[in-house]
């Protein structure tokens, strides 16, 4: 074998190297999607949170640095916590709420001493995501997570019965909606009931019905604008210590990025992340940009928005959705749907390069299809259709990434 034929032999192109850093979310322990099944999809990090600690409670330095070392021994780095929840009493600003301030403050302190410094969070009153059916499906034999605009209003105004929910709704949802309640046993009621509360943190899961009417009337009362106000008051009081740390404060986007039940609704639109980054100008406000949240919107237009707010985003979500009729929508395969995935993708390569930071991405929800049919996962977190995302979008970075090198 001549010298320059050995020499093409050892030429290694390793496609693994992409800008974004590949990441998946973690449950812990009690997650059926082992860390092995993660390293095997290709990840370098992992996102995860201490989900066994009651939200508003401190995390200690040994409990993070004890999930530090198991995510290490596993060959991957915990490279984004997801999330370290706001407390609802901060953000319904209830009495003795500072002292919650106080217990955030210390986890980010105990967090940046093991050396983990981007940090998600949510604001979203009561409710994290809402999706009426956790089993859609797909034409494939797939099943996807799907929001019903008129499942959400039968709920609404026949089930929960709240006061003038039916002036919140168009003439033909209010119709089809009553047409819907009236088709339904009481199994259904029972079981779309279950669904929609399935995004409460863990400790509200047990809410009646009533209890849950009751706790949306309190965000009724306290009213947008102020809602925003908490906002601003629980970043001004934890940024200051964050810049010290070192650490980026990603906010997470309201899922649905409009107002369901009324509630009152703060990282929506372009506008609403202007007005944050006005109100709290420090370095560690900060963004995470889940696509799929914002693309709901049709006046969302996300390139636009990861190159007017890119130095301010520290970690990625990538999923796709199809917008239907009424606003209801369904998630949709990572490539096709209401984002052009491409010119997405394009965007972020090129704000990465600018600034020469690698910032995490994960595939944000997959589709349950394969043998995950046959298995229990955390709804939209089974392991195959999220390594399905994870490889379509690092193959489609790569080519992008390897193009604009080129051009
Ligand atoms: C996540 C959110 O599963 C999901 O849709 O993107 O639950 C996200 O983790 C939280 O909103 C962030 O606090
Ligand atoms: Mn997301």
């Amino acid at each position: 074998m001549s010298l320059s034929e050995k020499g093409k032999l050892m030429t290694v192109i390793d496609y693994s190297n992409t800008l974004m850093e590949q990441t998946m979310r973690w449950f812990g322990p009690k997650d059926p999607v082992s860390l092995s099944n993660l390293r095997q999809a290709g990840c370098a990090g992992v996102v995860s949170a201490l989900h066994q600690i009651p939200n508003g409670v401190v995390w200690s330095v040994e409990d993070i640095q004890a999930r530090k070392d198991e995510i290490e021994a596993a060959g991957m780095r915990w490279s984004v916590v997801e999330s370290l929840p706001v407390h609802e009493d901060i953000k319904s600003q209830e009495l003795g709420f500072e002292q919650f301030i106080e217990n955030y403050k210390q986890s980010l302190r105990n967090l940046a001493a093991c050396d983990i410094n981007i940090i998600t969070y949510n604001f979203m009153p009561l409710l994290d995501w809402t999706r009426t059916s956790l089993s859609y499906d797909m034409p494939d034999g797939g099943k996807a997570l799907r929001f019903d605009m008129i499942d959400v209003a039968a709920y609404d105004i026949f089930m929960l019965k709240r006061p003038n929910a039916v002036d919140g709704y168009s003439e033909d949802v209010a119709a089809l909606a009553k047409e819907k309640f009236d088709a339904l046993d009481e199994s259904d009621k029972v079981a779309l009931e279950k669904t929609i509360v399935a995004g409460l943190p863990g400790s509200e899961v047990g809410f009646s019905t009533e209890q849950f009417l009751q706790a949306i009337m309190v965000y009724h009362d306290i009213g947008p604008e102020q809602y925003k106000q908490n906002l601003f008051y629980f970043l001004q009081q934890v940024c200051p210590i964050a810049d010290e740390l070192g650490i980026k404060l990603v906010v997470h986007p309201d899922d649905p990025p409009f107002t369901i039940y009324g509630l009152p609704r703060v990282v929506s639109t372009a506008e609403d992340l202007d007005e944050l980054f006005e109100a709290v100008p420090n370095e560690s406000n900060c963004l995470c940009f889940c696509a799929g949240s914002f693309s709901i919107r049709e006046d969302n237009y996300l390139e636009d928005m990861v190159r007017r707010f890119g130095d301010r985003i520290y970690f990625i979500h990538l999923r796709n959705t199809q917008r239907e009729q009424y606003g209801s929508f369904h998630e949709s395969q990572h490539l096709n749907g209401s984002i052009d995935m491409f010119e997405l993708i394009k965007a972020i390569v090129e704000v990465s390069r600018k600034r020469g930071v690698s910032i995490p991405m994960r595939p944000d929800h997959g589709h349950q299809i394969l043998d995950d049919l046959d298995k229990q996962a955390n709804p939209g977190y089974s392991a195959i259709g999220r390594l399905k995302g994870l490889a379509e979008l690092r193959g489609l970075e790569l080519g992008i990434a390897r193009s604009l090198v080129a051009l």
